[in-house]
């Protein structure tokens, strides 16, 4: 089908990407829009009734289409409950491996910067250190910064391969979930080792009872949120500050036509932290001047993007499906690449103009893409030679294939799960007390975690907005990270102003009265483990039941796309979270391993899973579960009393 034919489909809510789609299809260069719509998925791969774990199959498995027609089975006799479990348990795997193989990646690099290894590297956040110290019983008071900062990062290296006993971060966790998980034999023994083992019991002939394999797949999935991506979002913060409020701001419309504009983009910030500080050198600037450019404009992507946006400002160009769009513009002289979420075809519109696709990392090489290798010892080294190439491509862009969209927006990011309990909290202290007391009294109604990527089978960035305006208009406090933070940032719904203008009248007080935006952006994907951090703190501080399935609240990824985000799914519900995805399910081809998701679960775990493509049924289904619990909880007569009278106000001023 010619692109163009396709013009008047709506595929984005995003008018700065529907004017580089449209630029796209004039000049016939194929994005991931015209992919999509081409390529329809595989019906029976796409519900989870495909194996190919062998090379007897692969076996198709759908379910029958009368009744009465018997299930098939595999080859080997595998049913379709067991074939569901197994490909969903492999994402589980290759989603807890991508977080947790970045997490050891920053340990790594942590503990060299830690030993003074890496020029540029050090600690920045003295009581993290000492709260992670802490958590792994070192001995603090009779040690030096710089032995604890070694430590820690040993022992946070060391997690990855423990094969006994529990990971670390399990212990934060409220000791009702501890002890469920316990009963259930699902806390960690170690990270890798959960994964290996999950992948060795969906291998041919293993571990046929889709319920074991659930179950060892939330082992593997919290060794991803409860520690291979926890010691990410901790490590990080410790070398490069843990976020407090920023401004900032997103949308194409952040490149600029006379400077050279260089977009990292992936997830890791250990080499972005260091072209942040490049593209400021004067050597840099010096040579940018020479090229004809008046300064250097460093823009962020998916979730490398988050990461430089909430401890440095630095804005951000778009979420997932804007990476080939920005190179769309025709002004981008650099994508500077890392892992995770790069799409292979940016090198193909690259082609189109004068684009230079770098990558960095020896895992993530991209055939015909120049490959600058970061070197761990040497960060800065390696980002004055990225930033340098970027400039001297800077006079290759052509003035006739400039195509800035102006749309671009402010937001206010940094809401880490320390800023929270700052901002919300007391005079004399920091604490939770406030924030509970408002759901107790029912000014917030609950707390939604909506999270995750874009994906083009829906239109662009909708449905993340629908839900999540629904939410906050019925006083639901929402908490989000990654290309859905994305999305709201271009909707302006990170701004404190957001407030009075999209939400119930109880949230909006309690925004307007703090100063925050109804929607938090705690940071990128590795940072979900800032929401399960909030989650406990809330617990811990009281009044809202003894565990995370007590709360009021709900998570969602409605537009989610990458095994990742299955892990992180999965990582929320055993932890007690009742979690949704939009757009498709990856097992609704077995409805006995779906049925146990998204209802036998919750009797063993307080969480569940479910399914919901319309985002305002999602909003109802979350909003219900929330009444539900706000109800067991005894607190559901406290909502018939939403608006502030003056004295509730001046009782919240004076927290
Ligand atoms: Fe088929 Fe069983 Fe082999 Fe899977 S493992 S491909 S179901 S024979
Ligand atoms: S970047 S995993 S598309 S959120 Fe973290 Fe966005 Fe999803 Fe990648």
């Amino acid at each position: 089908m010619a692109a163009k034919e396709k013009k008047d489909v709506k595929i984005t809510v995003c008018d700065a990407s529907q004017k580089m789609i449209d630029l796209a299809r004039d000049k016939g260069i194929e994005t991931s829009f015209d992919r999509a719509a081409s390529m329809k998925p595989c019906p029976i791969g796409a519900v989870g009734s495909c194996c190919k774990h062998c090379a007897m199959g692969p076996c198709r498995v759908p379910a029958p289409k009368k009744e009465g027609e018997p299930q098939k089975t595999g080859i080997c006799g595998a049913t379709a409950e067991t074939i569901a479990a197994r490909n969903f348990a492999r994402m589980v795997a290759a989603g807890s491996a991508a977080h947790s193989d970045h997490g050891r990646g920053v340990a790594e690099v942590f503990l060299l910067a830690a030993k003074g290894e890496i020029p540029g590297y050090g600690i920045k956040d003295v009581q993290k250190l000492m709260q992670v110290a802490m958590d792994f019983g070192i001995d603090v008071e009779n040690m030096s910064v710089d032995e604890i900062a070694v430590k820690v990062g040993e022992l946070c290296v060391a997690e990855f391969g423990r094969q006994h006993g529990e990971i670390t971060f399990a212990k934060r966790a409220p000791l009702k979930r501890r002890e469920l998980w316990r009963k259930h034999n699902m806390i960690p023994r170690g990270i890798d080792r959960e994964i290996v083992e999950l992948m060795h019991r969906t291998h041919i002939g293993v571990d046929q009872d889709y319920k074991n394999i659930t179950t060892h797949a939330a082992r593997a999935a919290l060794g991803d949120g409860w520690g291979g991506a926890m010691i990410a979002t901790e490590l990080q913060d410790i070398m490069f500050g843990t976020p407090v409020p920023i401004k900032g701001n997103i949308n194409l419309g952040v490149l600029k036509d006379d400077e050279v504009n260089i977009i990292v983009h992936g997830h890791e910030p250990l080499l972005s932290e260091m072209v942040v500080v490049a593209c400021q050198d004067p050597e840099m600037l010096a040579m940018a001047k020479e090229k004809g450019a008046n300064g250097i404009n460093l823009a962020g992507m998916c979730c490398t993007a988050n990461e430089i946006l909430v401890r440095h400002g630095i804005p951000i160009a778009g979420n997932f499906l804007q990476q080939e769009l920005a190179i769309m513009t025709g002004a981008l002289d650099a994508m500077v690449v890392d892992v995770q979420c790069i799409m292979q075809a940016v090198k193909d519109v690259a082609d189109n103009f004068h684009t230079e696709v770098i990558t960095t990392s020896p895992k993530a090489m991209m055939e015909g893409a120049r490959h600058i290798q970061f070197e761990e010892h040497d960060p800065i080294n390696t980002a004055k030679q990225i930033v340098t190439a970027a400039i001297e491509n800077f006079p290759n862009r052509s003035e006739t294939t400039l195509n800035i969209p102006e749309q671009k927006e402010d937001m206010v990011v940094g809401f880490s799960h320390e800023t929270i309990n700052y901002l919300l909290g007391g005079t004399f202290r920091a604490s939770y007390k406030p924030l509970n007391d408002n759901i107790i009294g029912g000014r917030i109604r609950g707390i939604a975690g909506v999270v995750g990527c874009n994906n083009p089978r829906g239109v662009h960035d909708e449905d993340h907005l629908t839900l999540i305006k629904e939410l906050i208009k019925n006083d639901v406090i929402v908490l989000t990270t990654g290309c859905a933070a994305m999305a709201c940032g271009k909707e302006g719904l990170l701004l404190p102003e957001a407030a009075g203008k999209f939400c119930g009248s109880g949230l909006a007080e309690i925004c307007e009265t703090v100063g925050i935006p109804p929607v938090l952006h705690l940071g990128a994907c590795v940072d979900n483990s800032r929401i399960l951090i909030a989650a406990t703190a809330v617990v811990k501080e009281g009044g809202l039941g003894d565990d995370i399935s007590e709360l009021p609240a709900a998570g969602a990824a409605p537009g989610w796309m990458s095994e990742k985000a299955v892990a992180i799914g999965h990582y929320f519900v055993a932890s007690g979270v009742y979690t949704l995805f939009g757009t498709t399910f990856p097992t609704l081809g077995s409805k006995k391993f779906t049925d146990y998701l998204f209802k036998g679960l919750e009797e063993e775990w307080g969480g569940k899973w479910d399914f919901e493509p319309d985002p305002i049924e999602m909003a109802k289904k979350m909003i219900a579960h929330i009444d539900a619990r706000r109800k067991a909880l005894g607190i559901d007569k406290a909502r018939e009393r939403v608006l502030m009278d003056m004295e509730m106000r001046r009782e919240l001023d004076a927290v």
